[in-house]
């Protein structure tokens, strides 16, 4: 497969000022030596030219020129493919890179498969998997921190701690085989102690990498916030203040959004897709209806919710029953309308729908809400705390409140810490954004975790060596499919499938 030459383009499809069609493989310089006319006295045949400088020519097809491009030269081993490589860079604008690339197919070149240029990286050992991972995050990067984080990875900073694991993990494995191949000497205690650390040691560690997976799930797809309240509490004012620009439409209309908004919003780094919706009453007509049923059902597949409460309007039993339904759910609760004339208080929040006043400071209001609304015997006393301290002592069950203004944009600095400080669990270190692992990797350590525990076990229970190596074995093999050590056809075929073509 690695024999013939595979040509894409690489820039995205669509009218832009420039387009770039990339070729790599043995017969690369050949095959644009057959497409490619050099213009002007410095410009060489693609064969003849050194490896990184830049020609500028024509495309030739059945004897017309197709475009006026720069080509550039780049010789194996030192690209990105290990394989010769030519770039292209034609006019912008879908036609001429086609032709191009028309061009280049009729001469011998075959079209690339989605991802194949990172494929063949990682088969010719310019990279691991887990930096070809990085690759495809880098692209679908939607923040300066997911960026970052997919830049660590593609240096080699997982890969590193990877194989720092595997290393140890097979030096133990050897010790444990060797003393099955010598069943006289047996394995002394003050040995087994020794292997005993040691696999506790890798299994430490793969719990702290495995504490990363939450973080990196969250930077790589980002996280789901469904807006939900009643009809005119200022879901859609919400939603076009945390984006920065006017999306939904609002009106002092109850009822004005029918349909679900979706909008990707940058929150301290975190990518965050929120989803306005449809107030939440009995509907007054089918149209209303439907939209009611869409907000229930974005509710439930959302991560969390901004729960959007009107402070102008007296709070409502129906609205009461709602509480219920978000009770479970991580929220947060937004007074919204904080400018006009308050209809309700803290307290009287806590006593129309259950939840209980465990901090107050003038600006930032935070109460902790009891999961059960309706249970009465589950309340306590009211505690009074500073606001920064109680955010810590809310409970699991409780929900952080946040006072803010939609008109004029108060308390959306304070939301968005709420917000951060809910969705992410730790601090946002700087070394962890180096080893983010993601649902693939964490599915391998998993098993090498499960595995590593079954070595431990048996060799406690002082069961036989061979025994012991088989787990050990595949808690190896695991933990080197996270950078590619061990794999197969289909793992290879399923990441890169998830590229785009050309890259
Ligand atoms: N005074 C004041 N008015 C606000 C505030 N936020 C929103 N409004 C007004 O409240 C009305 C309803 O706002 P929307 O954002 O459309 O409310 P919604 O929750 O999306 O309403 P539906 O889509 O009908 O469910 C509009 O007239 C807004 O201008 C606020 O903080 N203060
Ligand atoms: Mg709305």
């Amino acid at each position: 497969m690695l024999d013939d030459t595979i040509a894409a383009i690489a820039t995205p499809l669509g009218e832009g000022g420039l387009a770039v069609v990339r070729l790599s493989g043995p017969q690369a310089l050949a095959i644009a030596d057959i497409s490619f006319l050099p213009v002007g006295k410095n410009s060489l045949k693609p064969s003849v030219a050194t490896t990184h400088t830049i020609h500028f020519g024509k495309i030739v097809r059945h004897g017309r020129s197709v475009d006026e491009v720069l080509l550039a030269v780049l010789r194996a081993p030192r690209t990105f493919t290990v394989e010769d490589t030519v770039e292209i860079t034609c006019h912008g604008g879908l036609l001429p890179a086609k032709l191009v690339l028309d061009t280049l197919l009729e001469s011998g070149a075959r079209l690339a498969e989605p991802g194949e240029f990172t494929r063949r990286a990682f088969l010719n050992g310019r990279i691991d998997l887990t930096q070809a991972e990085a690759v495809a995050d880098l692209i679908h990067s939607r923040t300066e921190l997911a960026l970052a984080a997919a830049n660590e990875q593609l240096a080699g900073k997982l890969s590193q701690r990877i194989n720092e694991l595997r290393d140890e993990m097979m030096q133990t494995l050897a010790h444990v085989e060797a003393h099955i191949d010598f069943p006289d000497e047996d394995i002394s205690p003050d040995t087994k102690e020794r292997l005993l650390k040691r696999l506790e040691r890798g299994v430490a560690f793969m719990d702290e990498l495995l504490r990363t997976a939450n973080e990196g799930q969250i930077l790589r797809r980002g996280i789901r916030v469904a807006i939900v309240g009643r009809p005119n509490a200022g879901k859609s004012s919400l939603l076009n203040q945390l984006l920065g620009h006017d999306r939904a439409i609002v009106s002092p209309i109850p009822g004005t959004t029918r349909d679900t908004i979706e909008e990707t919003a940058n929150i301290r780094g975190l990518p965050v897709v929120f989803i306005d919706t449809a107030g939440l009453r009995e509907a007054r007509d089918e149209i209303e209806q439907e939209g009611v049923r869409r907000s229930h059902e974005s509710l439930a597949r959302a991560e969390f919710i901004l729960h959007v409460l009107d402070a102008s309007e007296p709070l409502t039993s129906a609205g009461e029953k709602y509480f219920a339904e978000f009770a479970g759910k991580k929220r947060i609760l937004v007074v919204n309308k904080v400018d006009l004339p308050r209809k309700w208080s803290a307290e009287e929040l806590v006593r129309q729908v259950g939840v209980q006043a465990s901090a107050c400071s003038p600006d930032n209001l935070k109460l902790e809400l009891q999961r059960d609304v309706r249970a009465p015997e589950r309340r306590s006393p009211a505690r009074h705390e500073t606001s920064k301290s109680s955010q810590q002592a809310v409970p699991e069950a409780g929900a952080p409140i946040v006072d803010v203004c939609c008109l004029s944009g108060q308390g959306m600095e304070a939301l968005k810490d709420a917000i951060k400080e809910l969705v992410w669990s730790g601090e946002i270190r700087a070394e962890m954004l180096q080893v983010m692992i993601n649902s693939r990797h964490q599915d391998a350590l998993n098993r090498a975790r499960a595995a590593t525990q079954r070595t431990l076990d048996v060799l406690r229970a002082g069961e036989t060596l061979e025994l012991a190596a088989g787990e050990l074995r595949i808690a190896v093999n695991a933990v080197g499919e996270i950078v590619g050590k061990t794999t197969t056809e289909d793992l290879l075929d399923s990441i890169f499938s998830q590229f785009c073509i050309g890259k």
